[in-house]
């Protein structure tokens, strides 16, 4: 793996100067998984509508040092497929040298929801390329409404909090293993609080794209949406992993592994109590089926992984 010294002399492939907000995840997640690809490194990046695209291409300003399209809100691999099957038929031709490969950076409104049948077709049928997805379980930009992402129990402008329900009623999409399912060459889960983890699965991740398609998700929390303190994006997301509720994984040629593990766990109300969006959970006595439940879904999901990995985990 790159050493820290190495990364930091890299030339950044996601330029300073950019519109998004102080303290978001986003661009962390997008910086971290750029910085630990070769430095010769070819790459065609493709973002569907959300915060990372219009905050990064403000005409005509542009925030990004490589190739670059943005395209619909709902299909981001659709149009690398098309981009990625034109480069391999101009190769096969002889008229194209470089190698370059493609990857998509899309937020978790445009990849679990919107997004997705577009994202599991290009799985599906092999086309060689990294889709990253930033998830900040929300679709932030146009004003935090409830994604498939969104947990249990969250505030959002579109799962209210009040005598009618405690902000959302249904769990997460756990996506990840649902790409998983799909069979790929690789497909991880990551945390911009876990840098290293993120860059070593980078690294895997742009090698197995030779291969095939691969994916990863990377928790990036949004403090607008959140509503916690800029300054503690990165405190959010490693509660995030120190309570399980999302464990880093990652699903090599079929196999899964715990990349970081967590052998005693906080309770998940440590992750949810400095989040503005569960405040309500903790006000008053009614709220504390909810807590219960949440605490019960991360239960369930760590003893799912678990299995998963038999035999394998660290
Ligand atoms: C087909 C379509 N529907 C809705 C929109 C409006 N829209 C633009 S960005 C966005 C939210 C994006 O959410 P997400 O993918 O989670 O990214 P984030 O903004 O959170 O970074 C929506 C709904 C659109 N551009 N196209
Ligand atoms: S609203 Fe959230 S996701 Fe969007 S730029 Fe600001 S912090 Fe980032």
């Amino acid at each position: 793996m790159a050493t820290l010294a190495e990364l930091s002399n890299r030339r950044e492939l996601l330029a300073s100067g950019h519109r998004l907000c102080a303290g978001c995840g986003a661009p962390i997640a997008v910086r971290q998984f750029l910085l630990a690809l070769p430095p010769e490194a070819q790459v065609v990046v493709c973002c569907p509508t959300g915060c990372l695209e219009v905050s990064t291409t403000i005409y005509p300003y542009t925030a990004w040092r490589c190739s670059y399209i943005h395209n619909a809100f709902e299909n981001a691999a659709a149009t690398l497929c098309g981009v990625e099957a034109a480069y391999a038929a101009l190769k096969r031709k002889g008229k194209i040298e470089a190698d370059f490969r493609f990857a998509a950076f899309g937020g978790d409104g445009g990849t679990y929801d919107i997004g997705f049948q577009s994202l599991s077709g290009a799985m599906e049928r092999g086309h060689k390329m990294i889709y990253v997805c930033y998830d900040n379980e929300a679709y932030m930009n146009t004003g935090i409404q409830r994604s498939g992402a969104t947990p249990r129990g969250a505030w959002t402008t579109t799962s209210p909090t009040g005598q009618a329900q405690a902000g959302k009623r249904e769990g997460r999409k756990d996506l990840t293993a649902i790409m998983a399912e799909h069979n790929l060459v690789y497909v991880a889960q990551a945390s911009i609080s876990h840098w290293r983890d993120t860059v070593a699965k980078a690294e895997k991740a742009w090698e197995y794209s030779k291969e095939g398609p691969v994916f990863v998700n990377i928790l990036s929390p949004c403090h607008r949406g959140w509503r916690f303190p800029m300054e503690k994006t990165i405190e959010v997301a490693r509660l995030a992993v120190r309570t399980r509720f999302w464990p880093l994984y990652e699903v090599e040629k079929g196999r899964w592994r715990i990349t970081v593990d967590v052998a005693n766990p906080l309770p998940v109300t440590e992750w949810l109590k400095p989040q503005g969006r569960f405040a309500h959970l903790f006000r008053g006595e009614g709220n504390q089926e909810v807590l219960r439940a949440i605490q019960e879904d991360v239960d369930r999901q760590w003893a799912k992984l678990l299995s998963r990995c038999q035999g394998g985990a660290v």
